[in-house]
């Protein structure tokens, strides 16, 4: 099976707790305060790899937790950062955040972006000495990782794209046309899952060409398998209209196909087409298409069977494919895929959070009872320690 859908959720790790030390030496009776800050907690980075093919890797495992960093400790030991976590996906994808909002597409290889970012560290006791206050009994607690739910969607990167009803003779076409070698049989519904195909020309360009599973009446709406996969098509610049010519209703099949590429969206009824008349070696002369189309960029009469045609459509594709639109990242280092992406912004808290000896304090506007119950809970606190609220001195429950 190929997937090019996942939900996702990640949690990026939570910074260590500053360290609550003081310096122990021999002849030194009471030594300053030496606690080292905590580490950093480790991001959830998305990034595009050549390699991959599919999502199928999100299958099995659907959450991610980044490494949270470690708790400062005495001597001003730093504690270590936590480990982040990369996600690897295919070359194509796109990340969409709750909202449905695009977040990035990693349309080029090793391209990757922050998807939640780890927590920082707290500062260790050894910050907070002040000539009055020699011996900070507390030390700040790390801050929380950010946290997301993630929608993941591979839409196939090719130059062009098939698209034809099944067993038009696509995937034979490819095999024809390209270096891929997609199953080939006289049944409908043979192709399950895209298949991308390196087209090389004579002088050494290529082009990559993706076959498609056949589309029927009703794709667009869920029918047969078509409709999911028609998002592949999306990003082809061109279309290869396949039909199967010796059929009597060309004219017919050719409209069957364009309305579910209308109903679909996306702009892919405007998309240029080349329209391939399959199967000639079948047909006593050579068919001719009975439409006039402006989008028509080429009628191409083949045969995948003998090979013959093929040539003429090979080097019209190097001709008619638009021009890729020009690497805009190099121009543009702000495109989404370079920007690190904060799920949720973590609003700048008015409070701040320390460790005692003997618990917690708050420090600043103390947050609803509610959020500081479970900031205290994330921080570790337990039953019976104190909690400082201002002039206040609770006991945690
Ligand atoms: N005679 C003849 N048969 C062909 C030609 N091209 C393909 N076929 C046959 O048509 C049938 C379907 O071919 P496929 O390439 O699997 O068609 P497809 O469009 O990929 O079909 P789906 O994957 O089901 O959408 C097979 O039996 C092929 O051998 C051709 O040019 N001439
Ligand atoms: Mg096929």
């Amino acid at each position: 099976m190929f997937h090019d859908r996942a939900r996702i959720q990640v949690l990026a790790g939570r910074g260590g707790d500053g360290g609550l030390s003081f310096r122990r030496e021999k002849h030194v009776p009471k030594g300053g305060p030496d606690g080292g800050d905590g580490g950093r907690g480790g991001d959830v980075v998305l990034m595009a790899d050549e390699r991959l093919r599919d999502l199928s890797s999100f299958r099995a495992k659907t959450k991610f937790k980044a490494g949270r960093g470690e708790p400062g400790r005495g001597a001003r030991k730093h504690g270590a950062d936590g480990a982040t976590i990369e996600l690897r996906v295919p070359v194509g994808t796109q990340a969409y955040g709750e909202a449905g909002d695009l977040i990035t597409d990693l349309a080029r290889p090793d391209a990757r972006i922050v998807l939640a970012r780890g927590g920082s560290g707290g500062r260790g006791n050894q910050h907070f000495a002040t000539p009055v206050r020699q011996t900070p009994r507390f030390a700040e607690v790390g801050e929380p990782g950010e946290e997301a739910e993630v929608e993941l969607r591979l839409k196939l990167l090719a130059d062009a794209a098939m698209a034809g009803l099944p067993n038009a003779g696509k995937s034979s076409l490819l095999r024809r046309l390209s270096n891929a070698k997609p199953k080939v049989a006289e049944y409908p519904f043979t192709t399950l899952a895209p298949v991308l195909g390196t087209v090389e020309s004579p002088d050494g360009a290529q082009l990559t060409v993706a076959d498609v599973p056949g589309l029927i009446e009703g794709a667009s709406e869920g029918v047969g398998l078509g409709h999911e996969f028609l998002a592949h098509l999306e990003r082809a610049r061109l279309l290869l209209h396949v039909i199967d010519a010796s059929a009597e209703d060309v004219e017919e099949r050719f409209q069957t196909i364009d309305r579910e590429l209308a109903l679909y969206g996306a702009g892919l009824d405007e998309r240029p087409q080349a329209i391939v008349l399959n199967k000639i070696d079948l047909l006593p002369e050579l068919p001719s298409f009975p439409l006039e189309d402006e989008r028509v960029v080429g009628v191409f009469p083949v045969s995948a069977a003998t090979g013959a045609g093929i040539g003429e459509l090979k080097l019209a594709l190097f001709r008619l494919c638009p021009a890729a639109p020009e690497p805009v990242f190099e121009e543009a280092p702000e495109l989404p895929e370079f920007l690190e992406y904060r799920p949720q912004p973590p609003a700048r808290r008015a409070y701040r959070l320390y460790r005692t000896d003997r618990g917690f304090r708050v420090v600043g506007e103390a947050p609803p009872p509610d959020e500081l119950d479970a900031v205290l809970r994330a921080a570790g606190a337990r039953k019976g320690q104190e909690v400082e609220v201002g002039e206040e001195v609770l006991e945690w429950e």
